[in-house]
């Protein structure tokens, strides 16, 4: 296939399917029953898995190719995340591969034909210390040696471009300045779920939903299978892209990761008229926040910090991240909050993705994003295709096998992660 299938876009077609409200849309993926078995088998319908089969199909022309979802599409992390996409990374490593997702990103609504809504409003990270403020500095040169583009700022730039923001000196950590990263922004988060699975399904691949993998057929030290709620599906290659659930399916395959899953929290507010135009975040402060289309803010802060399954957090996080928001924003204290929710995390030691071979031969992992991995979505789907593709990692992703636990060569991105640890 050589594509995307392009539909009717005309005035006379869009106004007709208008008048029909809400009935007579085509379902934007097939839903099929699972076959006995496949070339590759992708665990978890987020949008890393989704965009794993995307380019395996579109890239490597794979032809046999299932996502396996234990509950509905893109109802994982995807839908939960507070979408801030970002590569302002410190070591090459992770900031090359992030890069190489911000490029993705930037070319996605056009590759999908289906608008995702990027919106490059740029990304502040502020600093409130001497210290802050040189880990600022290093950042940012270091992400221009890579050629991604970042700004120091002082105070006075901040308040010019934030104009709400309080840069007084009467704050408990005042605001000496900010990294800003102007090809930064959000996208929206179920958009790149769909787009990626509308974009899948063309190219063939199945989309199975409510099909939970609960074991792991494995002989002479090779993946032969799953064991799924909806029988027994056989499968030459494996990547499992399960977030949060990532040690889960490990443990089927008998595979200790070194992972912890936490939950992480966000909120939103009531609607307000446009007032803020960029993304905010604060390491030292602990709190970010956005202002979302429909006028909401975004709002988020750090992990609740006791390991667990339950998609929920506790109150108190909730007040120390509102507290946070409203020292940078003191005039958001009368806005009264609509929603919170928690999805969980899955942190690696190094604050940095494992996407890597396994010692089961044909069993793959894509995991440990942990807070981050909104961003990296295009990126991340685009070279673990390559790697199960090709049964060794592309270049960019190299690094981050499992074996770096081993070998001791731990990429620590705790700053860059900074503000949701
Ligand atoms: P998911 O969307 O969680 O997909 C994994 C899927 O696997 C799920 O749908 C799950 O149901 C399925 N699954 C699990 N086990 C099984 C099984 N046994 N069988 C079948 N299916 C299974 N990142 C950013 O870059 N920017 C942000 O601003 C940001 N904000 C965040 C805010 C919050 C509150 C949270 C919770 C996360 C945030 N993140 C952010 C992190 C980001 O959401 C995740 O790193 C990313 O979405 C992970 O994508 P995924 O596709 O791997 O995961
Ligand atoms: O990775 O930019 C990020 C982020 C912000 C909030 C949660 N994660």
């Amino acid at each position: 296939m050589s594509g995307i299938v392009n539909k009717d876009y005309s005035f006379w077609s869009l106004f007709t399917k208008g008048l029909r409200h809400h009935e007579g849309w085509e379902p934007a993926w097939r839903s099929p029953e699972p076959q006995k078995s496949y070339d590759f088998v992708i665990v978890g319908a987020g949008g890393h898995g989704l965009a794993t089969a995307y380019y395996l199909a579109k890239e490597h022309g794979a032809k046999s190719v299932v996502v396996l979802e234990k509950g509905y599409l893109g109802g994982g992390n995807t839908a939960r995340n507070t979408t801030i996409v970002r590569s302002n990374y410190l070591w090459d490593d992770a900031a090359l591969l992030y890069e190489h997702a911000l490029k993705l990103w930037e070319g996605l609504t056009q590759d999908l034909n289906f608008n995702v809504m990027f919106s490059q409003r740029g990304v502040f990270n502020l600093g409130h210390t001497l210290q802050d403020m040189r880990d600022i500095e290093r950042r940012v040169a270091s992400n221009n040696l890579n050629g991604i583009d970042a700004l120091v700022l002082d105070a006075r730039e901040v308040k010019e471009r934030i104009p709400l923001i309080d840069t007084s000196k009467r704050a408990r950590y005042p605001i000496l300045g900010a990294s800003l990263q102007p090809r930064g922004g959000v996208a929206r988060h179920d958009a790149v779920a769909w787009g990626f699975a509308r974009g899948a399904s063309k190219y063939g691949v199945d989309i199975i939903e409510n099909c939970e993998v609960v074991g792991m057929d494995i002989a002479d030290g090779r993946i032969k299978g799953l064991e799924t709620t909806r029988g027994y599906i056989g499968a030459s290659r494996v990547g499992c892209v399960a977030a949060g659930h990532s040690s889960v399916l490990a443990a089927m395959a008998g595979i200790r990761l070194p992972l912890e899953s936490h939950p992480l929290q966000a909120l939103v507010s009531e609607s307000m008229k446009p007032c803020l135009d960029t993304v905010v975040m604060s390491n030292a402060v602990h709190g970010y926040l956005s202002q979302s289309d429909k006028g909401e803010l975004v709002i988020g802060a750090g992990i609740d910090h006791f390991n667990s399954y339950a998609q929920r957090g506790s109150p108190h996080v909730i007040e120390h991240t509102a507290a946070a928001i409203i020292e940078m924003f003191p005039m958001f204290s009368r806005l009264r909050m609509n929603r919170q929710w928690g999805g969980i995390v899955d942190t690696a030691p190094d604050a940095c993705p494992i996407i890597s071979k396994t010692r089961v031969k044909g069993l793959y992992f894509n995991c440990g994003w942990g807070t981050g991995g909104f961003k990296a979505t295009p990126g991340s789907g685009h070279v673990f295709a390559h790697t199960l593709a090709h049964d060794e990692p592309h270049p960019l992703n190299a690094a981050f096998s499992l074996d770096r636990f081993w070998s001791g060569h731990l990429i620590d991105e705790h700053g860059a992660a900074g503000v949701a640890h």
